[in-house]
């Protein structure tokens, strides 16, 4: 127990990080300069870091701890099934209770006929099962030439090179030679930077009407699947307008075409309902899902699929599968977080109490000077950094410097908000108390005030 009760001092634990750990994206030399912030332990919404400072969680960790931290029950559940089975495979005709267990709980969430589950470690490797199990189910349907995928661009669908490859980030396919072949992007449905003088309604109908277009210019037998967020995490939170969903639903529905829901950050809670889907009103033939199932306790996501889907693909083996694809250990922490998920009523609060109420004071912050616009659904929202709020304008510096500014001065205020070019993010645990909103928003407001006042001592207050 020393690692948690007496660890090292903080420059000991810096200097050794420095030297010997490499940062996911991250340019590594430079913080390793500056010093990594050591999180040793969290409780509620609240990390501790090395030197005992408390800080207020505005992101769940990385979107996912959405039960909030130190809940002991999954502890020592994770710690029973340790003692009981550590790990087993499912792939030589063998499985355990807990995957079991799981499986059978998610078809009971999912909506639709969502009624079959295949693991993963991670939400990156969920959709890299969806890219082999989408064209190796058509090829099973005698459609081989229906293989390419179409995404969005400024998606996230993860880091490997099939889920990167879906994933619309220009920065990542510029390294590593990606997008892999038969996947395509259309453009992604933000009003804010990109909807011009469209309404948000018409805006959402025109980005949805791209994927009609994209499929007819690469023809509807090549074409096997859309896959989308239903929200966009990463991309900065990006509500689609409500034309956007039906539109897209209609496109898929009648083209032929597969539709993949990414829940990995929408999943469980985060909207409001349990999933995105439920939300728009979407119908998805798969659904990836991570990141909430566990609430971040440990690795684990999965592609759920349809019967007809999980019938198809049944048929024939799938070569395809990860050593830790169902495990035990896993599966049992999954369990007990939706159990807390539910018993507690956690997605309930979620909908009817602390979401509105967080989003009735976030959607308040568009009134600052520097706040181009405030967006919200469920408990994930984003605020939009702004010299010129009237003109939705950008700014003059490089995309991200402000945003970079920002979440320097939220770090030191001790509230976690990650910034997205120069849009500002928070996803905060589903349990934070009402106490707990007034704080992050008082920290947000002074953290827009510091980052103002910044900016116009610099002259940077400067459309581009
Ligand atoms: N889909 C979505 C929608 C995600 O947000 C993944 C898939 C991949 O999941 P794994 O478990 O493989 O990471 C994600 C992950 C960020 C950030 O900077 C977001 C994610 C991961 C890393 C960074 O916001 N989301």
């Amino acid at each position: 127990m020393t690692l948690i009760d007496n660890h090292l001092p903080t420059a000991e634990l810096q200097a050794l990080d420095a030297a010997h750990h490499i940062h996911p994206f991250t340019a590594n030399t430079a913080l390793g300069k500056k010093g990594t912030r050591v999180i040793t332990q969290a409780s509620g919404v609240y990390l501790t870091d090395s030197d005992g400072e408390r800080i207020l969680d505005g992101m769940s960790g990385l979107w996912c701890v959405n039960i909030g931290y130190g809940r002991k029950e999954l502890a020592d559940v994770a710690s029973a099934q340790m003692n009981q089975l550590p790990y087993y495979n499912t792939f030589f005709q063998t499985s355990h209770p807990p995957v079991i267990a799981l499986a059978a709980r998610l078809a009971e969430l999912m909506p639709g006929d969502l009624n079959h589950v295949f693991f993963a470690g991670s939400g990156s490797e969920a959709n890299d099962t969806n890219i082999r199990m989408v064209r190796h189910y058509w090829a099973l349907k005698g459609k081989p030439t229906k293989k390419t995928i179409i995404s969005r661009k400024n998606a996230y669908h993860g880091s490997s090179m099939g889920s990167a490859s879906l994933g619309g980030m220009q920065g990542m396919h510029a390294q590593g030679g990606m997008p892999i072949p038969d996947v395509t992007h259309i453009d992604q449905p933000h009003w804010y930077s990109e909807g011009g003088d469209m309404s948000p309604e018409e805006f959402g109908l025109h980005c949805a009407r791209k994927l009609e277009a994209e499929i007819d210019r690469l023809g509807e037998d090549n074409v096997a699947a859309f896959i989308a967020e239903p929200i966009q995490g990463a991309g900065a939170v990006i509500i689609p307008a409500e034309t956007y969903w039906p539109e897209i639903q209609r496109i898929c529905d009648e083209r032929e075409i597969l539709l993949i829901a990414d829940e990995v950050i929408c999943g469980f809670g985060r909207t409001g309902n349990w999933f995105g889907s439920d939300t728009f009103n979407i119908s998805p033939d798969i659904m990836t899902i991570a990141k909430g199932l566990s609430s971040g306790y440990l690795p684990i996501g999965g592609s759920v699929v349809t019967d007809e889907i999980a019938e198809v693909i049944g048929s024939d083996e799938f070569n395809h599968g990860y050593t830790y694809s169902g495990h035990p250990v896993a599966c049992a922490v999954a369990l007990e977080n939706l159990r807390i998920l539910e018993e507690e009523k956690i997605v309930d609060y979620a909908r009817d109490d602390i979401g509105p109420y967080l989003q009735k004071k976030w959607m308040a912050l568009a009134d600052h000077a520097l706040v181009g616009e405030a967006r919200m659904t469920g408990m994930m929202g984003a605020i939009e950094l702004s010299p010129d709020k009237v003109n939705r304008a950008a700014f003059a510096s490089d995309k991200g410097t402000v945003g970079f500014i920002a979440r320097e001065h939220s770090f030191g205020n001790n509230l976690i908000m990650r910034h997205v070019g120069d849009a500002m993010i928070i996803c905060p645990p589903l349990v934070l108390s009402h106490d707990e909103a007034d704080i992050l928003v008082d920290r947000a407001v002074k953290t827009l005030d510091q980052t103002h006042k910044y900016l116009k001592k610099n002259g940077m207050m400067v459309s581009a």
